[in-house]
């Protein structure tokens, strides 16, 4: 996206220039008034889109009120694509219409609220088997630990199955914690063998895990692989998603599991990252729901669940509850 700051003596001028250099297509991310009194407009516009995406909300340059204006910028840092940018904001700036005390991050926990869903995992738990899918090294398998381990000390009845034999050590990883645990783990790397694993009476009545074997979304055979496990497995498809990494990537990636049947997502690795548009663009892509969240590597650390208002305000600067309408001239400043 191309970020660009106008100065000029009055709006008028400013929005001028920018329309001059940017055109229509252009998106207000926030306007300032300078110590010199002069305006100071910073607008932004994205180069071409892909041929796939939703382009029926580009609208054309408007003045957002202020509230509209924060979440553009705080968003366009975390590098939210504009359309979902704007369609948040947007929202967000009709909820304070409706209630002109809330701060900016109330108003984008409600448009997060409105746009996506977010069940946690424990209280929503799904029909049938869970199966934790994803790319390579996106925290199925600390996952599929946490989940037996809050099973256990929810006292619930668990069983957990692995289809991951491909990488040396993917099953011994697992059944490191599953015995502290003291739950068998179950072996099961092909579609036959998943299905006689949970036809298997010792799993009746239990909610049952199962972790699979990372797979490049990209590639064909292995997601062919894959969904024939899920398909073999009758369950639930979780896809396991790092936080951070490219919005577009990660909207890709998350396409290619809802293909194969993924409703939801726990994004992983939310400790180490600080920019969570990746997040939002992949659960807009794909249409999946955010279930819990991971920020640790520790199994004993679990996962959480996460609401729409936790979640805006890690979008939002930090300074936001204090003081409710910062007002920041380029869309690079840090929350
Ligand atoms: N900091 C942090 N690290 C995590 C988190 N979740 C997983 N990890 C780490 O990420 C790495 C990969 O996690 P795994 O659970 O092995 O990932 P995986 O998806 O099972 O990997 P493959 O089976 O190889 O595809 C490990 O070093 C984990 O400790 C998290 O929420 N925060
Ligand atoms: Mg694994």
């Amino acid at each position: 996206m191309r970020v660009k700051t106008y100065t000029a003596e009055t709006t008028v001028a400013a929005m001028s220039m920018v329309r001059g250099e940017l055109g229509d297509e252009a998106i207000m991310v926030s306007t300032r008034t300078g110590s010199d009194g002069s305006t100071c407009v910073t607008a932004a516009i994205d180069p071409v889109l892909p041929a796939n995406e939703d382009i029926e909300e580009r609208e054309p340059l408007v003045f957002p009120d202020e509230t509209e204006a924060t979440i553009r910028q705080a968003l366009a840092y975390h590098g939210v694509p504009p359309w979902l940018s704007s369609r948040l904001a947007k929202a967000a700036a009709a909820v304070e219409a409706q209630s002109p005390k809330s701060t900016a991050a109330t108003c984008l926990g409600a448009a997060l609220d409105e746009y996506f869903s977010f069940p946690p995992l424990e209280d929503d738990w799904p029909e049938g088997p869970l199966l934790l899918v994803g790319p390579p090294g996106s925290g199925k398998t600390i996952t599929a630990a946490k989940l037996c381990a809050r099973e256990r000390v929810a006292n619930r009845h668990v069983g957990v199955l692995t289809a991951d034999t491909k990488r040396a050590g993917g099953g011994e990883q697992l059944a490191a914690f599953t015995r502290i645990l003291d739950i068998e783990l179950g072996t099961a790397p092909t579609p036959d063998d998943l299905g006689q694993a949970l036809s298997a009476d010792v799993l009746k009545g239990k909610r049952v895990i199962i972790d699979t074997p990372g797979c490049n979304p990209y590639d064909e055979k292995e997601m062919d692989d894959l969904l024939a496990l899920c398909e073999a497995a009758g369950g639930s498809v979780v896809l396991t998603l790092p936080a951070g990494g490219d919005p577009m990537e990660a909207a890709d990636m998350a396409r290619a599991y809802a293909d194969i049947g993924a409703k939801c997502m726990i994004v992983t690795r939310m400790d180490i990252t600080r920019r969570y548009g990746g997040l939002l663009a992949a659960a807009d892509g794909a249409g999946l729901n955010f279930a819990d969240v991971s920020i640790s590597a520790q199994v004993a650390d679990g996962l959480i669940p996460l609401s729409p208002l936790a979640l805006a305000r890690l979008l939002m600067p930090h300074t936001e509850e204090t003081n409710p309408a910062p007002q920041q001239n380029t869309a690079e400043a840090s929350p």
